[in-house]
């Protein structure tokens, strides 16, 4: 067998949806790490104002690293343990507006009003559009008024502002002096890209950027494209393609089916491409895959993950009925967090604030695992089987789904080497071999083509680093 190099990590990485700082340096220690993904996207982690809302976390209110999720020395620390584990940390920033609530005082004391945050910017600072009668965005088909009224009432910065742009780096370069590799940059498409590219300007030359410019119908004019030149930008339409087909029983994914894999319409190329099965924003909204679909979750990220397109990130938040439910929090409004000690794979029901742990997935360790065995290896042209589909990475990895409620056989051709493989979604990492032994399902190549039974809503994943 070809063996996995456990010193370098799958190009993949995993957003921790509100999980606090000291969470998260466990859960890079415990399990991260020890899967092989290369980073893990935080939320937040600037003063914000008060509420059990998730999302007071993107409504700045100053740029202490103090928030509901930990202090800087746990920030900090978080940051070093991770990289001891060789998983990097990109924070969530949120740089363009402050708070949409009229005043109040942050988490960490900071007294604020609307346009107003002591410090650090007053009315000056802020776009006021006038173009709407509340200055908020009424229409996304106006480049201005997306980039220069207010989301949903949140103060507008004004990134075309000089002092504004060193004011927003200053507090980046800051994270970045407490180790982290880069950002998430909320909200891009509310900034004209040129701002986005003068404020990355301003950082230094390494660090990563991933803008969160969320693929708009074409009447928009502001598009992910415009903004490559600064970084990867999360491309929306890759779960958009992915999600429904597997929702029906059928994969509908276009580069499965037929064709080349490089036939995608609608995406940035894949070296600019962070892609993801669900996201905080999708999963309480058009996401058609998400955590309450167990084995489909798991088949989405699989194909995401089996994929030679962009650089995956798994996404693993908390069970809600309630879209604006926190994370639960302690008396003092601190998020409390969770371990994943025990989780294996998807549950069929959560209570309402359990942590769904998609990184502790014994499959998802596998897949990362497949992940690096594959490398640069392409992707064929998809295969199919009745209920059956998937794809391989030629000669050297192979997906197998099955979408629907019954168990399948399915026999395909494929082009790995004759020999016994151990499934990886079963078997984990490690090529699920211990000792000699597979820790999960095997399965025969034999001249050409592989036989395998696919359990319902399940996957087989085969490479040539789990050959036994
Ligand atoms: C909350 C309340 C609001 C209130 C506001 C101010 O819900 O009622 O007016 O506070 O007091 C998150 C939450 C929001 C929350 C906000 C601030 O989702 O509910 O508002 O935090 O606390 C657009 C943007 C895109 C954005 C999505 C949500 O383009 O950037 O809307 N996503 C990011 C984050 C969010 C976050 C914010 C931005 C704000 O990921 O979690 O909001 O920091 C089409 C368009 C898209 C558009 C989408 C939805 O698809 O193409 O561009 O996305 O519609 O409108
Ligand atoms: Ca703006």
């Amino acid at each position: 067998p070809v063996a996995v190099d456990r010193e370098k990590p799958a190009d993949a990485g995993v957003q921790l949806f509100q999980r606090p700082w000291t969470s998260i340096a466990e859960e890079c220690e415990s399990t991260i790490g020890p899967a092989g993904f290369a980073w893990v996207l935080t939320s937040p982690p600037q003063e914000h104002i008060e509420g059990a809302q998730w999302w007071t976390s993107y409504q700045p209110v100053s740029y202490r690293v103090e928030s509901k999720l930990g202090t800087e020395a746990e920030f900090a620390d978080m940051v070093s343990r991770c990289a001891a584990v060789g998983v990097a940390v990109i924070a969530d920033a949120v740089v363009n507006h402050m708070a949409g609530i009229d005043a109040g005082t942050g988490v960490a004391g900071t007294a604020f009003t609307h346009y107003d945050y002591p410090g650090l910017y007053d009315e000056g600072d802020f776009h006021h559009c006038g173009l709407t009668a509340d200055d908020d965005i009424a229409d996304y088909s106006s480049r201005e008024q997306v980039q220069t009224c207010e989301l949903s009432n949140l103060a507008d910065l004004d990134t075309g502002s000089a002092t504004v742009r060193e004011t927003i780096a200053g507090s980046l370069r800051h994270l970045r002096d407490l180790g982290v590799a880069g950002f998430r940059i909320d909200a891009a498409k509310h900034m004209a890209a040129a701002d986005v590219q003068a404020i990355v300007d301003l950082l230094p030359e390494d660090t990563v950027i991933m803008s969160e410019v969320i693929r708009g119908s074409g009447s928009e004019p502001v598009q992910p494209e415009e903004y490559t030149g600064a970084g990867k930008v999360f491309e929306f339409q890759y779960a958009r393609d992915l999600g429904p087909g597997l929702k029906a029983g059928v994969i509908t994914d276009p580069a499965l089916g037929a064709g080349p894999a490089s036939a995608r319409p609608l995406h940035v190329p894949s070296a600019d491409a962070v892609v993801f099965v669900d996201n905080h924003d999708t999963e309480r909204g058009e996401a058609s895959v998400t955590y309450r679909d167990g084995g489909l979750y798991l088949i989405a990220n699989a194909l995401m993950l089996a994929d030679d397109y962009g650089t995956p990130v798994v996404y693993s938040g908390y069970a809600f009925s309630d879209r604006d439910a926190g994370a639960p929090q302690d008396a003092d409004g601190r998020v409390i967090g969770w371990d994943c000690a025990g989780v294996t794979g998807p549950k069929a029901q959560y209570a309402d604030g359990e942590g769904v742990c998609t990184e502790a997935w014994t499959a998802i360790a596998g897949l990362l695992e497949l992940r690096r065995i594959a490398a640069d290896a392409p992707r064929l042209p998809g295969v199919g089987d009745g209920d059956v589909d998937g794809f391989e990475r030629d000669t050297r990895a192979l997906l197998l789904v099955n979408p629907s409620e019954a168990d399948a056989a399915a026999t395909v051709p494929v082009g790995l080497p004759d020999g016994r493989y151990c499934d990886v979604i079963s078997g984990g990492a490690g090529g699920g071999i211990s000792a000699g032994a597979c820790a999960g399902t095997t399965v025969t190549v034999s001249g050409g083509t592989v036989t395998a039974d696919v359990p319902a809503e399940g996957a087989i994943a085969l490479h040539i680093g789990a050959r036994l």
